[in-house]
């Protein structure tokens, strides 16, 4: 009400009587409003007006532009937070249903793979984390960061008019620079997964001169690459649908054949002369191909054919 307001007073009386509720219930959620960073105004002869509208990730903000059915239906906000993904693992297994989402206005310890440090601070970017259950066996898992890599780059292009592209295994860039990372934390079962924890983090808001000077040369903003302010629930909401879309789409089929081809097609490594890492031994060689369950194919130096289910692209170049 608040919000639609639009910086109006409204009286506790007609929020009273709207929500069948008493004015200590209604103070208690304003404190509420207050403490996820909401300006809400307390006059006694007037009642409550919302201050300014700042760009929230709060669940009433994704809620409004939100069309996904399953995923997002729950959604837990946090200020600030160590690590999404963490926070994600704690309710799965506390039994939070697939679709569940955590999203926080910063995270501390933020993680990329392999421990390494993802930067989130305040209110600059989408920090987000979903709950999956998927009927999937553990081979089949990197399909779902496949998925969600495309269901990012189709949103962002989208949004912003200028098409994203992915490396691999797990980053969205435009013009060359990381604008998203992507990880993906699966809990087993014997053979079966039991959950899979879809971490997004994406840079909205963030100024070329805010990012540490080390990141600086690789990473963009999607503020570059879009002419109006772009509200993060907005965009978090638009993820979600397409995310949800295309999971259930190729989990009810079977066929992960649309989204591996978007994969490859938009993506800036296949074909090229790559220097990869993967765990302690580094290779040279060319990308041939994307296999259906996301590994690199490549032909090394000498002739032999590869894959390559997890590591990093030290280089890249066109052959
Ligand atoms: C990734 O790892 O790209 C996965 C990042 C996933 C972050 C999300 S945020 C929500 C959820 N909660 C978490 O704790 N994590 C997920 P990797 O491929 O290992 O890349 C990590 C590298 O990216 C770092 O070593 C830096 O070089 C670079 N990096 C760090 N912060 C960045 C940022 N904000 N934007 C772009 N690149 C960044």
């Amino acid at each position: 009400m608040l919000k639609y307001a639009r910086g109006e007073y409204v009286s506790s009386r007609t929020i009273c009587e709207t929500f069948q509720t008493s004015r200590t219930a209604i103070w208690k959620h304003v404190q509420s409003l207050q403490k996820q960073g909401y300006s809400v105004e307390a006059v006694p002869s007037k009642g409550y007006r919302l201050l300014e509208m700042d760009d929230f990730v709060s669940a009433y903000e994704i809620k409004d532009y939100i069309q996904a059915k399953v995923f997002g239906k729950l959604i837990a906000y946090r200020e600030s937070v160590d690590s999404t993904n963490s926070a994600a693992r704690q309710l799965a297994d506390q039994g939070e249903p697939e679709g569940t989402l955590v999203i926080a206005d910063e995270q501390t310890h933020g993680r990329g793979r392999f421990q390494r440090k993802w930067y989130s601070p305040a209110k600059s970017g989408i920090w987000m984390s979903l709950i999956l259950r998927p009927n999937l066996s553990i081979v089949e898992a990197p399909r779902l960061t496949v998925l969600t890599a495309v269901a990012v780059a189709k949103t962002l292009t989208k949004l912003s008019n200028q098409q994203a592209y992915i490396k691999w295994p797990n980053d969205i860039l435009f013009d060359g620079k990381k604008v998203c990372g992507i990880l993906t934390e699966i809990n087993v079962e014997g053979n079966q997964i039991n959950y899979v924890i879809v971490g997004i983090g994406i840079n909205v808001n963030l100024r070329q001169d805010e990012l540490p000077i080390s990141l600086q040369p690789s990473v963009c903003s999607l503020q570059s690459f879009v002419h109006q302010p772009l509200k993060r629930a907005r965009v978090v909401a638009n993820i979600l649908s397409t995310l949800e879309d295309l999971y259930i789409t190729c989990l009810k089929s079977g066929d992960f054949t649309g989204v591996m081809n978007y994969f490859k097609i938009h993506n800036v490594t296949l074909g090229h002369v790559v220097e990869i890492q993967s765990g302690s031994s580094r290779l040279a060689g060319i990308v041939e191909d994307i296999d259906d369950y996301g590994a690199l194919v490549i032909r090394t130096t000498d002739h032999q054919i590869k894959k390559i289910y997890s590591g990093d692209i030290l280089s890249s170049s066109v052959q």
